[in-house]
């Protein structure tokens, strides 16, 4: 794989690397993207609907049976290249490594990653949709995709208990999304990887890191909403291109 020999520059030469990353990051996972139409999962389910509060207050148990059925396959798939590579650099000495990621999967935790800060929340936490208290996700996962599935109730409240995850018009959870920010501020290297960089508040952050003058470097198979504001671009898959990366910066 040609890797640019400025790029490499600015990998081997990085102390304090933001990683920036969606969906694309786990599709060699097994894990669809939102703009997969063709994939099973979203053939009956158009993510733009129903990761929002209006389909859940429509039919939760519909919202409830997708996000368990998202939760089953999540927990059948492994991190890839892509995750493991992320983490190796950052246990090497001397690198600060902080991922801020739009994915609701625990995939970048699961290759070794220490410093994840999941934006859109995590589908492996539930809380009360009533009362907001975080509840234990004690209801047994689904065996087959079922079409619909009556979530929990909140043992303080009796309220429906709801995936602890970011909807379409919800705001993001401040703590989360001040780490990612304070770190891609901070980064002498942004990496935003697997993103169409599409939905923000979370795609303003490689903006931020121009306007800070730092260098960000896109890497995905396609064109995004940010490829023509920086002149670093791995146009490949990150399973490969990330320890292709990682090889070039040598030990
Ligand atoms: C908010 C959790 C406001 C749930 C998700 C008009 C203009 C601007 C903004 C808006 C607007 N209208 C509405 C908004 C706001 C809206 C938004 O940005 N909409 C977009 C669509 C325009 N944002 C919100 O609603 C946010 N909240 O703004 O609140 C507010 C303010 C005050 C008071 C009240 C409210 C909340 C957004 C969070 C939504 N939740 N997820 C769940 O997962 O079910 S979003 C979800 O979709 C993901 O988290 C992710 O963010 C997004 C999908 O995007 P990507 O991850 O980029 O995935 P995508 O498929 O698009 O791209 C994949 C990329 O990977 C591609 O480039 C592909 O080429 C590449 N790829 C593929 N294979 C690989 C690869 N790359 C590398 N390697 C590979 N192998
Ligand atoms: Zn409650």
């Amino acid at each position: 794989m040609h890797l640019d020999a400025d790029i490499v520059d600015l990998a081997r030469n990085a102390r304090r690397i933001a990683v920036l990353t969606g969906a694309g990051m786990s599709t060699e996972s097994g894990i669809p993207t939102f703009r997969d139409p063709d994939n099973g999962l979203w053939a009956h389910a158009n993510p733009a609907e129903l990761a929002t509060p209006e389909a859940w207050e429509a039919d939760p148990a519909y919202v409830w049976a997708w996000y368990r059925w998202r939760g089953v396959l999540m927990n059948r798939v492994a991190p890839n290249p892509g995750h493991k590579a992320l983490a190796t650099w950052a246990q090497r000495p001397g690198i600060q490594m902080t991922i801020g990621t739009q994915n609701i999967d625990n995939l970048h935790e699961r290759a070794g990653s220490r410093d994840v800060h999941h934006l859109h929340g995590s589908i492996f936490a539930v809380h009360c949709a009533h009362c907001g208290e975080p509840a234990q996700d004690t209801q047994p996962l689904p065996t087959t995709d079922v079409p619909r599935l009556d979530p929990p109730r909140c043992p303080a409240c009796g309220g429906l208990i709801r995936p602890s995850v970011v909807w379409f018009g919800e705001v993001l959870p401040a703590e989360p999304f001040l780490k990612a920010q304070d770190a891609v501020l901070d980064a002498d290297l942004v990496l935003l990887i697997g993103t169409s960089n599409s939905v923000y508040p979370a795609a303003q952050l490689p903006f931020d890191a121009l306007n800070a003058g730092i260098a960000v470097v896109e890497i995905g198979p396609n064109e995004t909403e940010f490829t023509d504001f920086t002149s670093y671009v791995v146009r490949e898959k990150c399973g490969a291109a990330l320890p292709a990366l990682l090889e070039a910066i040598g030990s």
